[in-house]
């Protein structure tokens, strides 16, 4: 038996979805409203003592971080459609991309997602009331990251931030040149995991990087992503975001 709690379907949550859909998995969904902070409730920290989503439940093993989770359903359900290249090679260069999007590329998209969002929702509570939300955050960078939305995060670090994700979109599209998917001529977790974090939101947040014109092949790709009916169905669960606070997502559905 599986159960996945998790948030909207985006970023973090929506890797996990569609690695769950894309291999045709049943699965119990727990809706976590990060809205209303209850990835930090005692009874979800009791769950992931990081106070993050998303988390996997199989039979009581409790999976989290969306690289593990996603590598443990292959694992973990050999039967389903692969995600994951069989020869070593193969498995090398989807944990490189892997580890390029979760090092270089989730906290950057990540920041200017919590910029225009979530500052919203922590400007939204009462000052006490925040401080006593902030004190029940279980990391020390959450908590940190929590108080930089709300107070707004620096130019300098967003600038940062920008540069990191041009960075990443010039090396997709070179890969791109070279080969149709990430790591090669499979689709694998290494696309599923640049289009959560990354290649979903790149048109909406960041119409000025001119993608059509910088990254054709990277566009083209995203189209491809789209239109598998893993993320399809990954995008068709609820999504509870307050429209006016949908910078990363609604364009897709
Ligand atoms: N490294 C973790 C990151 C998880 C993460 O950042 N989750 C976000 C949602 S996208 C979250 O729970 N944010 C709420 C918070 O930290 O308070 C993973 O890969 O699962």
């Amino acid at each position: 038996m599986l159960k996945l709690y998790h948030a909207e379907p985006v970023a973090n949550s929506l890797k996990a979805l569609i690695a769950l859909k894309e291999k045709g998995l049943a699965f119990e969904s727990v809706y976590i409203d990060l809205h209303k902070f209850e990835q930090h409730a005692p009874w979800f920290v009791a769950i992931n003592p990081e106070g993050q989503v998303p988390v996997l439940d199989h039979d009581g093993i409790l999976v989290t971080h969306t690289t593990v989770i996603n590598e443990y359903l292959e694992d973990a359900f050999p039967d389903a459609p692969p995600l994951r290249p069989a020869t070593a090679a193969g498995k090398a260069r989807m944990r490189y991309w892997n580890k390029f999007c979760d090092e270089h590329v989730m906290n950057y998209v990540s920041m200017h997602g919590w910029h225009r969002m979530v500052g919203v929702i922590a400007r939204s509570v009462e000052a006490g009331e925040f401080e006593k939300l902030v004190a029940r955050i279980p990391l020390h960078e959450q908590r940190e990251k929590w108080k930089t939305a709300r107070s707004g995060f620096s130019e300098a670090d967003l600038a940062n931030a920008t540069r990191k994700i041009e960075v990443a979109v010039d090396k997709v599209e070179k890969q791109l040149a070279e080969t149709p998917w990430l790591t090669g001529e499979m689709y694998t977790l290494a696309d599923v995991n640049f289009f959560a974090y990354c290649g979903m939101s790149l048109h909406r947040m960041f119409p000025e990087l001119n993608l059509d014109k910088r990254a054709p092949r990277l566009v083209d790709w995203i189209e491809r992503v789209r239109a598998r009916p893993g993320v399809k169905a990954a995008f068709a669960m609820p999504d509870h975001t307050n429209p006016a606070l949908r910078t990363f997502t609604g364009e897709a559905r």
